[in-house]
């Protein structure tokens, strides 16, 4: 594919979010499309959830320890919020200001899908933790992977080796299948922002579906075909 003949938008960075279930591939993705990303020689930053700056990166090992679950749902929900707020306010933003494109490995989506519809924390309190959170800042794109479950917890566990699975890795296949739900939903609900990609097929295929999700919401221009 014909990279440099995407023209960089100006002005304000743009922000791209990947979702999905564990082992769907979102770190292996995000470093494939910031690669591309910066072959148009935008400045691209990769960033990730739980964590991203250094206060919010103590507050991931928190919550992927396990200590989190012990105070119950809703305050796990708050620290999930208070390293979203750390994130936002010192990596985040100020990188979109200065028209840096921000790729995160989960955001807010995660929330709504692990601790609403899984954690059944209410609506409301989700709602106005973001408010708090991110105040107006909404992902231009947010890329969310779906695979079978057991493929992308084999995919984990492969990579793990010998490691005991974190907090979410551990829950039941069940637990997993409701959570590939919750993110169908959330793309159904938010077709405009949301891009549902199938997941399961070799990373540069995927790569590719992202490619042209990306061309069509964020450049808003057709995906450059291959010179001839
Ligand atoms: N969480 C997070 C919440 O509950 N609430 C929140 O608000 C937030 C922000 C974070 C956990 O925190 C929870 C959700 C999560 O449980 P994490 O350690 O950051 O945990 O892990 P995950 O985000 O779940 O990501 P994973 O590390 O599990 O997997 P990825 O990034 O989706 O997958 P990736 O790219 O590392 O790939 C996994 C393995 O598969 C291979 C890779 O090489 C790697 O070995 N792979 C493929 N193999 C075959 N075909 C492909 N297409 C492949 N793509 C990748």
């Amino acid at each position: 594919m014909n990279e440099i003949a995407v023209k960089p938008p100006s002005g304000r960075g743009r922000f791209i979010t990947f979702e999905g279930g564990e082992g769907s591939g979102k770190s292996t993705q995000i470093k494939k499309l910031a690669d591309r990303l910066n072959a148009t020689k935008l400045k691209t930053i990769v960033t990730r959830e739980p964590g991203g700056s250094p206060g919010a990166e103590i507050m991931r090992h928190l919550v992927l320890s396990g200590m989190g679950k012990l105070l119950g749902p809703e305050a796990e929900t708050l620290l999930f919020a208070a390293a979203r707020d750390d994130h936002v306010h010192t990596v985040i933003q100020p990188a979109l200001n200065q028209g840096t494109w921000v790729l995160c490995d989960r955001f807010s989506d995660s929330t709504r899908a692990y601790q609403g519809s899984l954690g059944s924390v209410p609506a409301g309190i989700i709602n106005a933790m973001q408010r708090v959170t991110i105040g107006d800042l909404k992902p231009d794109l947010t890329v969310i992977l779906d695979l079978p479950v057991e493929i992308g917890l084999q995919r984990a566990a492969a990579r793990r080796g010998s490691a005991a699975p974190d907090r979410f890795e551990g829950e039941n296949l069940q637990f997993h299948r409701n959570l590939r739900e919750a993110y169908r939903k959330i793309a159904a609900e938010d077709p405009k922002r949301c891009v549902l990609i199938d997941a399961n097929s070799d990373p540069d295929a995927v790569a590719s579906r992202i490619w042209i999700a990306v061309c069509d919401h964020v450049f808003a221009t057709p995906v450059p075909v291959a010179p001839a």
